[in-house]
């Protein structure tokens, strides 16, 4: 069985909903990041890099980082066709889930939320935070085009819509920001999902 190492509306959370799309047994790992958990021996062991998401496998072997897990979830489960099958629609979900988790939630969502990982200086964080904004609103308008005329950014649901689904979450219920059409659209989408619904109220979000 697959065991996910999470933290409730962390990033993890898409990596959470693509274990209820496919719907065998997994058990969950939570870590708690606001009290420092990630970076204890314990977690450091699973994951030297103190991030979730961490996913161990039956053999007990880890993967960690958002796309490497998606991906490999997906092509363990071909049936459940979360994995593109053209090309160029590969080569959208890999750039997108790039985008996402290399530069609009690390550079962007990151600052704003964990000013303290970029600067010790609390007098820095209004700045740090701002930038963090920035990259942040960019990176929304860029997915808002990218998702124009389209239910599901590779035609059919696929493991890049869960990474844009986190992004959305965090911009709706943390940040109390609203959504631009083709996001709106897209995250109306995701929570009409049983497997986003079952998620949210596992990581203690009511809807
Ligand atoms: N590159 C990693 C980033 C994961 C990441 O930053 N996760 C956040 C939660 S959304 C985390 O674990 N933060 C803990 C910390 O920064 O101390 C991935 O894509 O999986």
């Amino acid at each position: 069985m697959n065991t996910l190492y999470f933290a409730p509306g962390a990033c993890s959370i898409g990596i959470h909903i693509l274990l209820e799309e496919i719907g065998a047994p997994y058990g969950l790992e939570k870590v708690n990041l606001m009290e420092g958990e990630q970076h204890k021996p314990g977690y450091l062991a699973v994951n030297p890099k103190a991030k979730v998401p961490s996913l161990k496998r039956d053999d007990g072997s880890i993967i960690t980082e958002y796309p490497a897990v998606a991906y490999w979830l997906a092509g363990t489960n071909p049936d459940k066709k979360l994995w593109p099958a053209d090309l160029e629609s590969q080569v959208l979900a890999l750039e997108t889930l790039d985008y996402i988790t290399g530069t609009v939630h690390t550079h962007g969502y990151a600052r704003i939320f964990r000013p303290g990982n970029f600067t010790p200086e609390e007098t820095h964080h209004d700045a740090v935070k701002a930038k963090g904004a920035d990259i942040g609103a960019k990176g929304l308008a860029i997915l808002e085009k990218k998702l124009a005329g389209r239910d599901w950014l590779c035609g059919a649901f696929s493991i890049a819509d869960t990474a844009i689904f986190f992004l959305c979450f965090w911009h709706v219920t943390r940040l109390k920001g609203e959504l631009s059409p083709n996001l709106a659209g897209h995250y109306a989408r995701m929570l009409a999902r049983p497997s986003v619904q079952a998620v949210l109220k596992q990581e203690g979000f009511a809807t």
